[in-house]
């Protein structure tokens, strides 16, 4: 039986930015390595770029504007179910119903509203790899089989 070691996106998004430490530690206390973080202010077009599933949404502007409005950290998270791991970590997307569903999730305990809501993870294996070459253009996104070997340390 082989385990399947993913990488998927995190963001720590603007409104969350001073607990990117914090965050950071939690994330390696979840059991992921952090293979890449890089921090950046992102342009209006480039956050529209991120986001173009949204275009012509209500949202869509403010979204923008938000994800615009301050620098934000992106790291290349890994373990093992790494993509449905950390989207359970960070919880549902509107911060409201977080508090009232799971309390304890990330978005509950750090987002601000139903827009800025602290962090971001990767929906799927597709959008794992659009998103990871977003920010890092040069990466090489598989999921890789790990065997007996690694085994011990996962
Ligand atoms: O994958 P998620 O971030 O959980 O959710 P998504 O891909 O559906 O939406 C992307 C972001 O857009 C989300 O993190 C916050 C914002 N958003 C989504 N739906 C709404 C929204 N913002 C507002 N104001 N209203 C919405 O209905």
């Amino acid at each position: 039986p082989h385990i399947y070691v993913e990488q998927t996106l995190a963001i720590v998004k603007p409104d969350c930015i001073h607990k990117a430490e914090e965050i950071e530690d939690i994330i390696l206390r979840s059991g992921f390595a952090v293979l890449k973080k890089r921090r950046v202010h992102l342009t209006p077009e480039q956050a529209s770029d991120f986001y173009a599933e949204h275009y012509g949404k209500l949202f869509f502007p403010s979204l923008v504007a938000y994800m615009s409005s301050g620098p934000v950290v992106a790291l290349v998270i890994s373990r093992d179910r790494a993509i449905s791991y950390w989207r359970e970590l960070i919880g549902p997307t509107n911060t409201y119903k977080a508090r009232q569903t799971h309390p304890d999730c990330l978005r509950s305990l750090y987002g601000t509203d139903d827009q800025r809501n602290a962090l971001h993870g990767s929906d799927g294996f597709s959008s794992s790899q659009r998103e990871i070459r977003f920010f890092f253009p040069d990466s090489i996104v598989e999921p890789i089989a790990v065997g007996q070997a690694a085994k011990d340390y996962l």
